[in-house]
């Protein structure tokens, strides 16, 4: 099935056949694993072809694979783009783009809140080469319209925010940027959400991009990346900020697991959502507990943006204790069943300290102008039976 379906058939269908179609293959319901680094031509015609991007076809694994190709198809379809690049990683993903789309001079415009190693890229790897990056707190629209220059080139923020759960208005941002530059490239960082729960380029963004090592993989079994957007786009990045830039190159290994586990997505995605919402009620509720950061709870300052864009609240929450950090350090170290480990998305609820772990990065300075309190403490409900979470958080809070 190719991408042209997407509007055909629902989420869930697309995510068990796009891009793929055993009729091809043998019969065989999972697409074969193209273990190649390189393609053998028929002849020296057609191989120049192929590099000189005439002829479609593969020639060498840093750029395509057959096995990777079908992740794409599915990836573009979900996310309603054009095309897709799977990647190595979610950096590999992110660090693969803006190489591409950013010069020396150029500005990038982002929220001011960003997972660690997207903020350590932008502060330490961009702004080394020349690029100026402008933080601004896009939950105010007027905070972005005010910081947008004649050198700006890409607008970037996640939403929901890693690790505090401020909601960005995708609709809003998109049309204010692209009426003051419509050459602007608005992108989306989706991975607390991925398509299933909420799709950017159909809210005005220009590309979307994904850390595939969390829901989308979803087993917390591999590492892995994805970039969606217009087929123009998407092959500049493959030709030059993955082949050229990172070589951030995806295994058919890898590929594999992440088409087996999409095609759970949607079932996993409504379980992690139930999961957090019950996990976030008994937490806003709970006498140890000071604030809990999730856009499903009513009183949310996000509520209603994220009510509008998304279609479920997601699995990922934060909160702070009322005894502050080392409160937040007893209750992670008496935990029994929840895993005190970094990553998301995975079966397991996964719990973690972001000021010394995922946010570690920033210097305690910034991560005060960043808005990352130095007690925050993430969880990324798992898909256990919510009564087993809830008991061992509660005993966790006691003391
Ligand atoms: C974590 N996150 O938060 P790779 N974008 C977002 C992310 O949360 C991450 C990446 C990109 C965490 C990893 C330890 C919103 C990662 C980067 O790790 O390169 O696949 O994705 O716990």
């Amino acid at each position: 099935m190719s991408s042209d379906n997407k509007k055909k058939l629902s989420f869930a269908t697309r995510a068990v056949h796009a891009g793929y179609d055993s009729a091809n293959n043998e019969g065989s319901l999972n697409p074969p694993i193209y273990m190649t680094s390189t393609y053998a031509f028929d002849n020296v015609a057609q191989g120049a072809a192929r590099f000189a991007g005439e002829e479609k076809g593969h020639f060498y694994s840093r750029i395509s694979n057959p096995t990777q190709e079908i992740l794409e198809t599915r990836l573009a379809n979900l996310e309603e783009g054009e095309a897709a690049l799977a990647t190595a990683s979610g950096m590999g993903a992110i660090t693969a783009t803006l190489w591409t789309l950013v010069a020396p001079g150029d500005q990038v415009l982002v929220d001011k809140t960003l997972y660690g190693c997207t903020f350590s890229f932008m502060e330490h790897g961009l702004k080394k080469f020349g690029v100026d990056i402008c933080y601004a707190d896009f939950t105010d629209p007027t905070e972005v319209a005010r910081n947008l220059t004649d050198k700006t080139k890409v607008v970037y923020f996640e939403t929901p925010v890693n690790p505090n759960m401020r909601v960005i208005d995708i609709p809003v941002v998109s049309s204010l940027v692209k009426a003051y530059n419509p050459d602007i490239k608005v992108m989306v960082d989706n991975t607390y959400c991925t398509p299933a729960l909420q799709r950017p380029l159909t809210m005005g963004a220009d590309l979307v991009v994904h850390s595939a090592t969390k829901y989308l993989g979803g087993h917390g079994d591999l590492i892995a990346g994805a970039v969606v957007g217009d087929a123009e786009t998407i092959q500049q990045i493959r030709l030059f900020g993955l082949k050229d830039m990172t070589g951030a190159v995806i295994s058919p290994m890898t590929v594999f697991l992440i088409l087996r586990g999409i095609k759970t997505l949607q079932l996993r995605m409504e379980r992690h959502c139930q999961n957090a919402q019950a996990i976030a009620e008994m937490l806003d509720a709970h006498p140890a507990v000071d604030k809990v950061f999730f856009p499903g709870l009513k009183n949310d300052p996000w509520h209603a943006v994220a009510a509008k864009q998304m279609d479920a609240f997601g699995g990922m929450m934060a909160l702070e204790l009322k005894g502050g950090y080392e409160a937040g350090v007893r209750m992670l170290n008496k935990l029994k069943l929840a895993k005190l480990a970094v990553s998301l998305g995975d079966a397991e609820t996964l719990i973690e300290h972001p000021a010394s772990m995922t946010h570690g990065v920033y210097t305690s300075e910034e991560r005060g102008e960043h808005g990352i309190s130095e007690g925050l403490v993430r969880i990324s409900a798992g898909l256990e039976a919510v009564e087993d979470i809830i008991a061992d958080l509660e005993q966790a809070l006691v003391g």
